[in-house]
């Protein structure tokens, strides 16, 4: 039985997510769509009865099964209904649209995982973020690990791991926020410019030139991060430049990492953040010693000549990730539901009981098809 399920919400994006799956989905396929492929992915027509076009769709076939496709269609809600209904005139069960963050609405219960990381694919903020996507939503991804899981039961040590790459797992959809501080004329929006790839802040000679805070939604070596550039420290009676003070306080008294830049021969001041920090001797083409030496959490850099970037990027992820290795192609768990069903999945095996129940009872959910 081919089922088929919208699996972004309305209004998400431009474009729709359709999933086809189950033995037949290929036969459909071919009385649906214009051409079919070998390929893993192709462009087609999707017909009506009619064979008039209801809309030109990239088709995905999904890695984990010969038998299930993900058709992107554009992303006005009519086009969504008539592909849902052309499917079901060729004989497809519709699934419930799968609502995970878009409000409520039904669970397929053991597609759980899956659904959650198909709906996160319109807010991806990077290739590497849909690719991470696509991955944990497969067999040998976190959904496909945790199915395995009513069979054999994780180790502790294996719930242990997951629980420490979830803090990256959880990074990959709701970024980190790396906040750029230092004196004024230090080199932050220059360097908040060069490392969004963007000429995005206000640069000038002139001390105390930003005060609002610039925010960019960026990536650092493919990773999502919101970097923050704000007013230069200094005394200053200017209310306008207080206020950019203390709002520039706040995001770093919440920030992830702390980016303090300072001058030549100058030291780093510290903030008053709980988070890890880096103190970047910034402008550094300017000066005439090689010091100081660079470790992880200092490091030399030129936001004008390119000097010390790609350091500066591999230090900011190596403190975001704690240290820890992380291959995107393994099972992570991304969101907080993950975290807390882990945590629960850890006391159960600390006490030896009620495991299998847990797993069982979280891939069951509530959800169902309707026809
Ligand atoms: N040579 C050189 N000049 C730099 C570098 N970074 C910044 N500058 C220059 O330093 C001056 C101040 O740069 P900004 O990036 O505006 O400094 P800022 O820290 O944002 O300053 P405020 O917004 O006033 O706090 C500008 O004239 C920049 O061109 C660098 O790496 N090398
Ligand atoms: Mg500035």
């Amino acid at each position: 039985m081919v089922s088929v399920e919208a699996v972004t919400g309305f209004g998400a994006a431009a474009l729709h997510g359709v999933f086809l799956n189950g033995q037949g989905s290929w036969e459909l396929l071919e009385q649906l769509l214009s051409r079919t492929s070998l390929q893993d992915c192709w462009h087609a027509d999707l017909l009506d009865e009619h064979g008039e076009v209801i809309d030109d769709v990239v088709c995905l076939r999904w890695t984990s099964s010969e038998e299930a496709f993900l058709l992107t269609t554009h992303g006005n809600r009519l086009i969504l209904d008539r592909v849902l209904d052309r499917c079901v005139a060729l004989g497809a069960r519709s699934c419930s649209e799968k609502t995970t963050i878009f409000g409520t609405g039904t669970q397929d219960s053991v597609n759980r995982i899956r659904h959650q990381a198909l709906s996160e694919l319109p807010n991806a903020a990077s290739e590497d973020v849909c690719a991470f996507l696509l991955v944990q939503s497969s067999g040998s991804g976190f959904a496909g690990e945790v199915a395995q899981w009513q069979q054999e039961l994780p180790s502790l040590d294996r719930v242990e791991e997951l629980l420490v790459d979830a803090s990256i797992g959880l990074q990959m959809i709701d970024p980190p926020t790396v906040v750029l501080t230092g004196v004024t004329n230090a080199g932050k929006s220059t360097l908040f410019n060069r490392l969004i790839g963007e000429d995005r802040s206000i640069v000038t000679p002139i001390e105390g030139t930003t005060r609002d805070l610039v925010r960019a939604y960026t990536q650092i070596l493919g990773w999502p991060v919101i970097l923050i550039d704000g007013a230069g420290t200094r005394e200053t009676d200017d209310p306008v430049e207080s206020e950019g003070l203390r709002r520039l306080g706040e995001e770093i008294s919440r920030a992830d990492l702390v980016l303090e830049l300072v001058l030549p021969g100058k030291e780093a001041v510290g903030n008053n953040s709980s988070a890890g920090s880096i103190t970047v001797h910034s402008r550094c083409d300017e000066w005439e010693t090689d010091q100081p030496v660079m470790t992880i959490n200092s490091i030399r850099v030129s936001a004008v000549t390119g000097e010390g970037i790609p350091q500066l990027e591999t230090a900011i992820l190596d403190l975001l990730h704690g240290g820890r290795k992380f291959d995107p192609n393994q099972p992570c768990p991304f969101n907080a539901e993950h975290v807390i069903f882990l945590e629960q999945l850890r006391s159960c095996l600390i006490r030896e009981s009620g495991a299998a129940d847990l797993i069982s009872g979280y891939l069951e959910g509530a959800g169902e098809c309707h026809h």
